[in-house]
């Protein structure tokens, strides 16, 4: 294994940490998980990115799932282009903000209207205060190890960053913003059909990431999501998918679309944006129309639905949809992944379990089968994990920095891509030959 040799990234890093807190703008990109400084990150291209000493990785961060066109599409970045000329912001609606609502709603039969943001956080935040608003009741469930952002009440026992650096409950949050979040542990339906039949008139929603991706990737167990909806739906309690990254991911309707389950609302991101800033939340008419300006409950910012994301969107699911063998096309690169990484655990015996989705996947370090909720995560090998992963970085392989995130494909991946990471991982697991 040769060493990389990363003196600029190492030089931007001391730079960095002098103005940003801890060198970074969100901390699981700070590598401190794997015991190594950051890359920085000169540019990318199609599958490939290329760090400040010029190094090339085949990418499975993918800006976190953004990029499902993998980096720097044309057909998303030229248009983009010729939007700027005209202007990136107006704090006005535009006519292209119907378009990319439309297509949304096209795509998700459980969204009515919807309601563009600029980020997560604040699609979710919005989300679970619009259930408050329109249910009239304050609690909520959560489960454990599901991450719907950085905002105060759903900043509890989070996945992610959160649980990467052993937070998972952020300080600086008040008692009084968490005191009514409900966690339960994900794939236990019991647990939840208990608390939700107890806790009915206190209870606003339930919001759940239906294929958790923020603790790596955790597989819905047999009718999970289908019970939940239906208790949910008994109890009149707000179902929440947060599909930020399933969402245009999984399926082009997201796992609802899989699961055939119409949450009352939905939360999207990542891929929504096509690597820009944009996120939507959406869902049920009647209960949409509870946002202002039509109803009580108050959401608002400056950004958002600008032009410049707004046309990042369209184009991106635009192509998503002309091109219907897309999703072949990324499970035949998972599967292809999933057996060629199945076969190198046969042969060396080594302690690992592949869980996948399609074209998202996460490699956990662990002696058992299956790891089915957050309990499962923690008793993973972090110490194992860390060095595969930087085993693989310096084979040009570049990961997710944390056990607590997932990897993606991106169209641009090729089978030569997969070959060359297979071949990383067997050297890697193997130690050095
Ligand atoms: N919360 C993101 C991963 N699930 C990380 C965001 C970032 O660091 O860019």
């Amino acid at each position: 294994m040769k060493n990389l040799t990363v003196k600029k990234s190492k030089a931007c890093f001391d730079m960095a940490k002098k103005f940003i807190p801890g060198g970074v703008n969100s901390p699981v990109r700070a590598f401190k998980a794997v015991g190594m400084d950051p890359l920085f990150i000169e540019k990318g291209s199609g599958a490939y990115i290329y760090d400040a000493d010029g190094h090339r990785y085949i990418d499975y961060v993918l800006s976190w799932g953004a990029l499902i066109l993998g980096h720097a599409d044309p057909r998303v970045i030229k248009p983009v282009a010729g939007i700027l000329k005209k202007g990136t912001s107006f704090g006005a609606p535009t006519k292209k903000e119907i378009t990319l609502a439309r297509l949304i709603t096209e795509l998700y039969p459980s969204i009515e209207k919807v309601r563009l943001t600029s980020s997560g956080t604040e699609a979710a935040m919005s989300a679970i205060r619009l259930s408050r608003g329109y249910t009239g009741k304050q609690k909520i469930i959560k489960f454990e190890g599901c991450y719907h952002g950085a905002s105060d009440s759903l900043l509890v026992k989070a996945g992610s960053g959160a649980a990467t650096f052993g937070v998972p409950s952020s300080s600086g949050v008040n008692q009084s913003f968490t005191q009514d979040t409900i966690i339960l542990p994900f794939n236990n339906i019991d647990k939840v059909e208990e608390v939700i039949k107890r806790e009915k008139n206190n209870l606003a929603c339930v919001i759940v990431e239906p294929i958790p991706a923020n603790m790596g990737v955790i597989l819905p167990k047999d009718d999970f999501l289908k019970k939940l909806s239906k208790v949910t739906r008994e109890n009149k309690v707000i179902l929440i998918f947060d599909e930020v990254i399933t969402g245009f991911r999984v399926a082009l309707g997201g796992a609802q679309e899989i699961f055939s389950i119409r949450p009352d609302l939905t939360i999207l991101g990542k891929i929504l944006g096509g690597g820009f800033p944009i996120a939507a939340f959406g869902g049920k008419r009647e209960i949409m129309d509870f946002l202002s300006p039509d109803g009580p409950v108050y959401q608002a910012g400056t950004l958002s639905g600008n032009p410049v994301a707004v046309e990042a969107g369209i184009n991106t699911l635009k192509i998503l949809i002309r091109n219907n063998k897309i999703y072949e096309r990324l499970e035949a690169l998972g599967m292809s992944l999933e057996s060629g990484l199945k076969r190198i655990i046969r042969q060396t015996a080594f302690q690992v379990a592949l869980q996948r989705q399609g074209s998202l996947f996460t490699l956990f370090f662990t002696d058992r089968e299956e790891v089915a909720d957050y309990d499962g995560v923690s008793r993973c090998d972090l110490r194992k994990f860390a060095r595969f992963f930087q085993k693989m970085l310096s084979r040009g392989i570049y990961l997710a920095p944390s056990q607590f995130e997932a990897n993606f494909i991106s169209i641009k991946h090729s089978s030569a891509d997969i070959k060359k990471t297979l071949s990383a991982v067997e050297r890697s697991l193997n130690g050095d030959r």
